[in-house]
């Protein structure tokens, strides 16, 4: 039935476009809207209005009593409204009689300066462009009145040097909480203004997690007040770190714009870099005896357990955001050559009766990091990739990352075993968007080439699992990206995950895969529109 319905609703469309226009519309030009991701309910006026010049005064946002003084809503109000050029934002009466009044209500009011977005924030919000008279936006938090400005903003278009705003009615909400994005510092250094414009364009995005795989094999970029030899010894140069300053500035930037920032720090194995805590890492050879370079912590000594226990309680006080990245994937690359040719190592794994593999020593040291942790992490979710729950004991409360899956039947196991143990899981097995193609690969890309396709809750389960399933986080592995190329290879490929994140599947304009693509052409204009818009916020960050 439905494979009808929508192919019906895609020649009508297709039949509209091209009765209004013999040759491609226009870029920001919106016919039947264009807003990215797909709203969950939209109702176009089929009507749009001028609303002034660059030089007048297009739009006016005022703020509720309640709001009216509220960080975030101020910030971004000026932010949106420097979009369309307005020299003077913060008078308080429109001065032009096409000048649009866009009026903003928060029922919870503003949070405060020290509340950040965390999970079960609400990101709800209904928006309402009427033909005429002035627009309203009503949430019940702010977080969802960011979401709501922002599309607000991508319903405003220039057209001959005049703003027009296309009418409509959206009421709209996140399919799922988590919509997220992982950089990975430690393979290359990202400069502080490189993170902060991929946050600008998560939030365009309406992606709401940053996952800041902070420090891996390569570098350690962090600069840890209570251990400065981490950085000191493990940065690629003193230059390349991130110091408590920037990580705060990073940390607030993300907060005004709605986006938590969740830190990953990677053990036991993804270590090498740790270098300045002298006796973390375990000596390593390879069968032969000769020497190999060591990747993997130490689990046989206190003092290891005691350093952790510090250096998380400083982790815990600098992000305040509730999901703590533990890592734990991998480790199997590094016991081969370190745990198990380490005389000291085996003698403790024999000392504590464990079999002659390293699966007791790796439950071990799990065990291990959740005591150290207990007492200073007891307002946290735990995350770790899969391997923690495939090979050892996650915590039972912890959430778990699913990166592995090169086939979609592979994905759907691990998704339906995680949940049938209770676990909530994040995917991301889809979503390796440092792969690269030849050609445009946002629909079809990855490594199981369904970027767009994939969906989290494709396995079988009960709805109680599925609703396990918290989101997805796009991975941009950067072995082979830095600041030179990453924006390129995420946008406007990470806005493919946004929207299978964000959107109703069923209501969306590029329907899931039903034998063919009848709807390709209008897809493909969506998304040039969108990169459009992408393409106006870059010029405008390069001229300011
Ligand atoms: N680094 C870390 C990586 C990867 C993982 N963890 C990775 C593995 C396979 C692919 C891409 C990235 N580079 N720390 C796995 C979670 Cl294909």
């Amino acid at each position: 039935m439905l494979i009808p319905i929508l192919f019906l609703v895609g020649v009508l469309s297709s039949q509209t476009f091209s009765q209004e226009f013999k040759t491609a519309p226009p870029p920001g030009l919106r016919t039947d809207g264009g807003i990215w991701p797909l709203p969950q309910n939209v109702q176009y006026l089929n009507h749009s209005r001028s609303i002034g010049t660059r030089r007048s005064r297009p739009i006016q946002i005022i703020l509720d009593e309640n709001v009216n003084d509220c960080d975030i809503l101020k910030f971004t109000r000026k932010t949106y409204l420097r979009k369309w050029l307005l020299p003077f934002e913060d008078e308080a009466s429109a001065n032009d009689s096409t000048t649009l009044i866009l009026t903003i209500s928060v029922q919870d009011g503003c949070p405060k300066s020290d509340e950040f977005p965390q999970q079960g924030m609400d990101e709800k919000y209904s928006l309402s462009v009427p033909k005429e008279g002035n627009a309203t936006l009503e949430a019940k938090e702010v977080w969802g009145a960011l979401r709501g400005l922002e599309t607000f903003s991508q319903l405003v278009f220039l057209e001959d040097e005049t703003y027009y705003i296309q009418s409509a009615n959206i009421h709209d909400f996140p399919r799922f909480s988590v919509r997220g994005i992982l950089i990975d510092t430690s393979r290359h250094y990202l400069p502080p203004q490189t993170i902060r414009r991929q946050i600008d364009l998560m939030a365009q995005n309406k992606m709401n997690v940053l996952h800041w795989h902070i420090v891996d094999i390569e570098s350690f970029p962090y600069i840890s007040t209570k251990f400065p030899e981490l950085s000191g010894k493990g940065a690629f140069t003193p230059r390349h770190v991130y110091d408590p300053k920037t990580v705060q500035n990073i940390i607030h930037y993300a907060r005004l714009r709605g986006i938590r920032v969740m830190v990953e720090i990677d053990t036991p194995g993804h270590t090498g870099s740790w270098k300045g805590q002298p006796g973390f890492l375990a000596d390593c050879s390879s069968a032969t005896g000769e020497k190999v370079a060591p990747n993997i912590l130490d689990p046989t000594k206190k003092e290891n357990y005691k350093f952790l226990a510090e250096f998380f309680t400083e982790i815990l006080e600098v992000f305040p955001e509730k999901f703590l990245h533990l890592g734990g994937d991998e480790v199997e690359y590094w016991t081969e050559a370190c745990w198990r040719q380490n005389p000291e190592i085996r003698r403790f794994m024999k000392l504590h009766g464990f079999p002659d593999n390293v699966t007791a020593l790796e439950d071990y040291y799990f065990s291990k990091l959740q005591q150290l942790l207990a007492p200073i992490a007891q307002e946290r979710r735990q995350v770790f990739w899969q391997e923690v729950f495939d090979n050892n004991i996650p915590e039972p409360n912890s959430i778990i990352h699913i990166w592995k899956g090169g086939s979609k039947t592979e994905r759907a196991e691990s998704l339906a075993k995680v949940t049938a143990a209770g676990h909530q899981a994040i995917l991301s097995s889809c979503w390796y968007l440092n792969y690269i193609h030849y050609g445009d690969d946002w629909k079809t890309g990855g490594i199981n080439g369904d970027y767009y396709y994939c969906d989290p809750q494709d396995f079988n389960g009960t709805d109680a699992q599925k609703a396990l399933v918290l989101g997805g986080i796009a991975t941009m592995w950067a072995e082979m990206v830095d600041s030179t190329n990453i924006e390129a290879r995420l946008w406007p490929r990470a806005s493919a995950v946004a929207e299978r994140l964000w959107s109703d599947p069923l209501q969306q304009k590029m329907p899931m895969k039903h034998g063919h693509d009848f709807m390709n052409i209008d897809a493909e204009w969506l998304l040039a529109d969108f990169e459009h818009n992408q393409l106006m916020a870059h010029l405008f960050v390069i001229m300011n």
